[in-house]
């Protein structure tokens, strides 16, 4: 940690997701209530998957970034980030792609 002057807001939390065929890691997610975090959701397959937390989303305040309809869809390769402070709770994650939820694309982000 570098010493240096007082900065007035909280240092956000920092949480990497990572989308396979047909996983998220991590498996469940948890993540910290009333805590902002940045979250950096990248797809490391050869395929398109989406992430797909409407609930989440719809309880979390968003500070940076879009998420239409609660659904990231990201591209083999692609990244999103999204800064948000999470609402305590359990939610659904999964893939909406066809067949993935049943392969294993399918978990939950509790928020303590
Ligand atoms: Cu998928």
């Amino acid at each position: 940690m570098a010493a240096g002057p007082a900065i007035a807001a909280a240092p956000t939390a920092r949480v990497n997701i990572v989308l396979t065929s047909h996983r998220f890691t991590p498996s469940p997610i948890h993540l910290s209530g009333g805590v902002p975090v940045r979250l950096t959701i990248a797809n490391q397959s050869g395929e398109t998957h989406d992430f797909y937390a409407p609930e989440f989303f719809h309880w979390s305040k968003i500070q940076r970034g879009k998420v239409p309809g609660g659904q990231l869809r990201l591209r083999s390769g692609e990244r999103a980030i999204v800064t948000l402070t999470p609402r305590r709770g359990s939610y659904k994650l999964k893939c909406t792609r066809f067949g993935h939820a049943f392969l294993g694309m399918s978990t939950m982000i509790i928020v303590h």
